[in-house]
């Protein structure tokens, strides 16, 4: 899995000095095992990309930054223990990840108690900054992505009226999402919501609720689910006959729903925090380090983390020039980075991005994809239909 060393550090928990070598510690709790590792091996692509160029371009003076990595698999045990672990035994400064909301809700608050500051790099649901003053996110959430794309898709097809609803009841990101493209579903006028359908994100088989909806006869088909979930549902759903639009969230926002769906992804818009075609500097410099180590184009996972990762080095690069980060506690250094962070203001490959004092992420552009797939179904891209401007 690539050259991150886990952290066997032989620290003892006396709190004082903080780093035992010239490396900072920084935690990444992604999912690589379980259904969420469809992303979380994504994100931990993006981290390690950042890692190497903040640490080359040499602004922590004589310190590097380490990743140290905890997979918290794809439940929330897995996200709790993974943040223990980082946090007692292996000292981070603070921690990416995790990877699901459904985990952030559990895991976030152990953080919180013990005074390490966190980025999310993929949770998007409604209330993840809130968990407390240590939290925050550089991934935009559900309200700030989901409604573009309810839009866009009218700009596709300006007769749609009947909207049909899905989402995966036992996940906290899709319950959250789902409740923002219902609400601009019901606040455009032209549109109706025709029928809301709960899936699990264990289903495999969603033909009874296809056939309610296509009995209904919708113009298009809105999807919060996970990767694997909402990918088979997809593929069900032109098996079965339906040929409009699909409009999928977050959750399909990866090229490893790719497999899943195969040459039945093709046109499905996505609503999406990042796109790869995006011409700012700071975004070909990651596209282009990005591609020399991996050979393919980010996805929107990869570009978060490394943006995560970003405001790390860069906060740390920071405190830096007016600390000796060697000479703080641990739970000073760790303080000082949570605020020194909140403050900053980042030039990242999602554009310029600085946080609310709460630590929601201020990002001025989203972008609505289109699933194009190769004629095979093996291969396929998000080509970038749109590109919206949001008031801060
Ligand atoms: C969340 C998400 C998932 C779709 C991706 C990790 O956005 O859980 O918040």
């Amino acid at each position: 899995m690539g050259a991150i060393a886990l952290a066997l550090s032989s620290c003892t928990v006396a709190d004082t000095p903080t780093i035992s070598d010239d490396t900072l510690p920084l935690g990444v709790a992604f999912a690589q095992t379980g259904n969420a590792a469809l992303y979380g091996q994504e994100s931990l692509q993006g981290a390690q990309v950042a890692a190497v160029f903040f640490n080359d371009q040499g602004n922590l003076g004589s310190y590097r930054l380490r990743l140290v990595l905890q997979d918290t698999g794809s439940d929330e045990a897995g996200a709790v223990n993974a943040f223990q672990t980082l946090i007692n035994r292996d000292r981070v400064v603070g921690i990416v990840g995790p990877t699901l909301s459904q985990q952030a809700f559990s895991a976030d608050p152990i953080a919180e108690q013990a005074g390490v500051p966190v980025v999310a790099a993929s949770n998007t649901a409604r209330g993840i900054p809130q968990l407390g003053a240590f939290i925050s996110r550089v991934s935009a959430g559900v309200e700030a992505v989901a409604p573009t794309a309810i839009a866009a898709a009218l700009a596709i097809d300006p007769k749609i009226r009947r909207v049909a609803v899905f989402f995966a009841q036992d996940d906290a990101f899709s319950r959250s999402e789902t409740e923002i493209f219902q609400q601009a579903i019901r606040e455009n006028p032209a549109l109706e919501l025709i029928t809301v359908q709960q899936t699990q994100t264990t289903d495999t088989n969603f033909q009874a609720q296809i056939n309610a909806t296509l009995s209904l006869n919708p113009d298009l088909i809105v999807i919060s689910g996970l990767a694997a979930d909402g990918g088979n549902l997809i593929r069900q759903l032109r098996e079965l006959g339906y040929q409009g639009l699909i409009l999928g969230g977050n959750g399909v926002n990866t090229v490893n729903v790719f497999p899943v769906c195969r040459r039945f992804c093709n046109g499905v818009l996505v609503a999406q925090a990042y796109n790869p075609e995006n011409p700012a500097p700071m975004n070909v410099k990651f596209r282009d380090a990005f591609e020399a180590q991996y050979r393919q184009m980010p996805s929107q996972f990869s570009a978060q983390a490394f943006t995560a990762v970003q405001v790390f080095a860069e906060s740390l690069a920071t405190l830096s020039q007016t600390r000796d980060l060697g000479q703080l506690s641990l739970a000073e250094l760790r303080q000082a980075l949570n605020d020194q962070l909140l403050g900053g203001t980042y030039d990242t490959p999602l554009g310029e991005l600085r946080f609310t004092p709460e630590g929601e992420v201020l990002q001025r552009y989203f972008y609505v994809g289109q699933i194009e797939m190769s004629d095979d179904g093996q291969t396929g891209k998000f080509r970038l239909v749109k590109q919206v401007e949001r008031q801060q």
